[in-house]
């Protein structure tokens, strides 16, 4: 059975400290996907929120004080009773507070999986790439091996996404290469991306990598879709054509459509 099956059948409570641009993207996205989101960041909640979800989702994209303390209030309590943990490092790189935040999560908590853009992951291994705000500048470097490296050095799988997807544990590697530009187009496709990463995580039991490489891939699948019926259409009407196409690809669809490759 695909993991996108378990999802539908299971129906995961998803517990996602975000941000303000994208938090109602995500809870439609996972909704449209088919399990329940929870959006919750007060400090006497999240570590009962947390306890009680199937995946909890760290996302930095507007960092404040009060949010720090809530995702190590989270983390920690996700990692006591057992509940995966994905980190979305947002903009880590474009200012030293965001770098320096990503690494203090990291050391306070296990993270299951860290999600971001090439720069993003790349300022987090300690590497260099240009960065623009949230979004990653051009660069030459190795995508893959800067993948493998951070997924060793940091102990958890790390999924770079762009053009190509990266994902790994350090030892094994897949390549995801679904997916649009148009995604780039419309704010929150990283950060849902993230929440669909836990979600994933959420029914996967050991199978951790093939289940975080099958959201990748999904989600480009169901981008490419969306994209093609819209093509005559610009971003707003693919945002929508999105939505719809996260609850309708089955997964006969995914699997005809998938282009996910281990290396
Ligand atoms: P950034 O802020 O740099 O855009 P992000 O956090 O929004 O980063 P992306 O790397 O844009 O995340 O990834 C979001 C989704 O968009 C992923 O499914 C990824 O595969 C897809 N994607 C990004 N760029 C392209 C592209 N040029 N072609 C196809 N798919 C892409
Ligand atoms: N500014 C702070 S968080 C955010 C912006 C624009 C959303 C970033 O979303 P994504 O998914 O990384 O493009
Ligand atoms: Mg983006
Ligand atoms: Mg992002």
């Amino acid at each position: 059975m695909s993991y996108l099956t378990k999802v539908r059948e299971q129906n995961p409570l998803i517990h996602n400290i975000t941000n303000i641009v994208v938090t109602n993207f995500t809870a439609n996205g996972l909704l449209a996907l088919g399990v329940s989101p929870f959006m919750a960041d007060a400090h006497e909640e999240v570590a009962d929120v947390a306890k009680m979800s199937a995946a909890v989702i760290l996302n930095i994209g507007t960092l404040n004080e009060h949010v720090i303390r809530s995702m190590i209030l989270a983390g920690k309590s996700a990692n006591a009773h057992g509940v995966p943990v994905v980190l979305d490092p947002v903009g880590a790189g474009a200012t030293a507070y965001r770098t320096e935040i990503t690494h203090k999560l990291i050391g306070e908590m296990q993270i299951t999986a860290l999600r971001g853009n090439v720069a993003e992951v790349a300022h987090v291994a300690g590497e260099q790439w240009s960065i623009k705000g949230v979004d990653a500048g051009a660069g030459e470097g190795d995508v893959v091996a800067l993948a493998q490296k951070a997924a060793r050095k940091l102990g958890c799988i790390v999924i770079i996404t762009g053009k190509e997807d990266v994902i790994t544990d350090g030892e094994v590697t897949f390549i995801a290469s679904n997916g649009h530009p148009i995604l780039t187009k419309v704010t929150g496709t990283g950060c849902l991306l993230s929440s669909v990463v836990g979600a994933f995580l959420a029914v996967a039991g050991q199978s951790t990598l093939e289940a975080s490489a099958e959201a990748i891939s999904f989600y480009g699948v169901a981008a490419e879709i969306a994209a093609e019926s819209t093509a005559q259409q610009g971003p707003g009407s693919f945002q929508i054509e999105f939505l719809n196409q996260l609850a309708l690809v089955t997964p006969e669809i995914f699997l005809e459509k998938s282009r996910l490759q281990k290396l």
